[in-house]
């Protein structure tokens, strides 16, 4: 074979083979004796447990887990599997529109008709027939992901269409919202599906925007049940689910901000330099300060981002000993100082205990300042303890902070 035809043939393969893990991926991993049951009014299913996929020419639902991270065109966000019910979700790729100046294609990457793009189906044996409202738990990370539809049996009835999510940026969020021409947030309690009938039915879920993340969903004839963290159990009538997918561990708060957007730029605590500043290295994520030795430390770095006006979120540890104080300065003028509240966990950190300034001006060069100092309870002393700095564009600090806390106890 001639060395051109065995690099064709080299290509060739890996493409078969990239392709291969990708349909894997898409397709289902139950097989179609599987059906879950509804007991006591309610039933919980994981995204991941469809077992039919069709009209997959221009969208896809892909699975995405710990070892199983689809490759699938343009998909500008990053990987969601910590917290996730189950360890898995979908999503549907590509994400050809992230944000409005994204051409809006319908029928590619947008369907306001439902049941035309990606339909996935469940089988489920309803024991109570009745009125069942439909509560999702999505991820959404922008304003072109947080929508999809809701049918029953092939059919897409007025009040499973438009499925929206506003709250709850950057985090699993359950919502059960119908998006309205006046209200586009959504309206409650307009999301359901009518069981006529006792026995099996098919719930099916359509795409109605591209990069939407799907991991549990939940019927419940209780028009005031909300659920909360990842659900109930899922419930089955038949078949087996053989599958488990393996945990992975939640990202630091810090972390979790700082990566979800290239906009966003950070410099973490720990890349603050801590010689002669009584900090010391705390973990792998925060500057503290030994109340033995000191009560205030002081550190400084570079600005090295491109010069403009900022959104400058100080993420600070709550901790149970009292509260620190941070303050920040740029070139030595205060931008701002505040403590953040007590926590009854032994440390914390998430959006209650951060700081936000907003449209800040800041040039590339410019010295940052970060001072601590310790807290009391009158009794122990708090560690001045804090994981970073983040600069976001004006107008989104206040967005950005949405993300699970996280604590530890290094
Ligand atoms: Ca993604
Ligand atoms: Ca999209
Ligand atoms: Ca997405
Ligand atoms: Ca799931």
């Amino acid at each position: 074979m001639k060395k051109k035809n065995i690099f064709t043939v080299f290509i060739l393969m890996i493409f078969i083979s990239l392709n291969a893990q990708n349909d894997t991926l898409s397709l289902p991993i139950i097989n179609n004796l599987v059906t879950f049951e509804e007991q006591n009014g309610k039933v919980a299913i994981e995204a991941e447990y469809f077992h039919e996929q069709t009209l997959t020419k221009k969208r896809k639902w892909f699975r995405t887990s710990k070892n199983e991270l689809p490759k699938a065109g343009r998909d500008e966000d990053k990987h969601h599997v910590y917290d996730a019910s189950n360890n898995a979700y979908l999503e549907i790729l590509p994400d050809e529109r992230v944000t409005h100046s994204d051409k809006l294609i319908h029928g590619e990457n947008f369907s306001n008709e439902p049941g035309k793009i990606a339909v996935l189906s469940y089988k489920v044996k309803f024991n109570t027939p009745g009125r069942y409202y439909v509560w999702v738990r999505a991820f959404s990370t922008g304003g072109e992901d947080n929508g999809l539809h809701v049918g029953l049996n092939n059919v897409w009835p007025k009040h499973g269409k438009r499925m929206q999510w506003c709250t709850g940026k950057n985090q699993w969020t359950w919502e059960s919202k119908q998006r309205t021409k006046d209200i586009h947030c959504g309206v409650p309690h307009n999301i359901y599906l009518d069981i006529d009938k006792a026995g099996n039915h098919t719930i099916q879920f359509s795409m109605r925007e591209d990069g939407f993340e799907f991991d549990k969903f939940i019927l419940t004839k209780d028009m005031n049940y909300i659920p909360i963290n990842k659900g109930p159990e899922v419930t089955l009538a038949q078949g087996e689910i053989l599958e488990s997918f393996p945990e992975v561990k939640v990202p630091s708060y810090f972390s979790t901000i700082t990566e979800a957007s290239e906009q966003i730029k950070s410099i973490a605590a720990q890349e603050f330099p801590t010689e002669g500043t009584n900090f010391y290295k705390n973990g792998k994520n925060w500057l503290a300060i030994n109340p033995k030795n000191h009560n205030q430390a002081t550190t400084t770095t570079t600005f090295n981002f491109k010069s403009g006006h900022y959104d400058i979120v100080f993420v600070g540890v709550a901790e149970n000993d009292g509260k620190s104080k941070f303050t920040v300065t740029v070139n030595e003028t205060k931008i701002g100082s505040y403590s953040p509240e007590l926590t009854h966990r032994m440390f914390e950190e998430g959006k209650k205990y951060n700081a936000l300034w907003e449209n800040i001006p800041i040039q590339k060069g410019d010295k940052i300042k970060v001072i601590s100092q310790i807290g009391t309870d009158g009794e122990e002393w708090t560690r001045g303890r804090w994981a970073g700095i983040i600069f976001t564009p004006v107008g989104m600090g206040k967005s950005i902070q949405n993300s699970p806390s996280t604590y530890y106890k290094n």
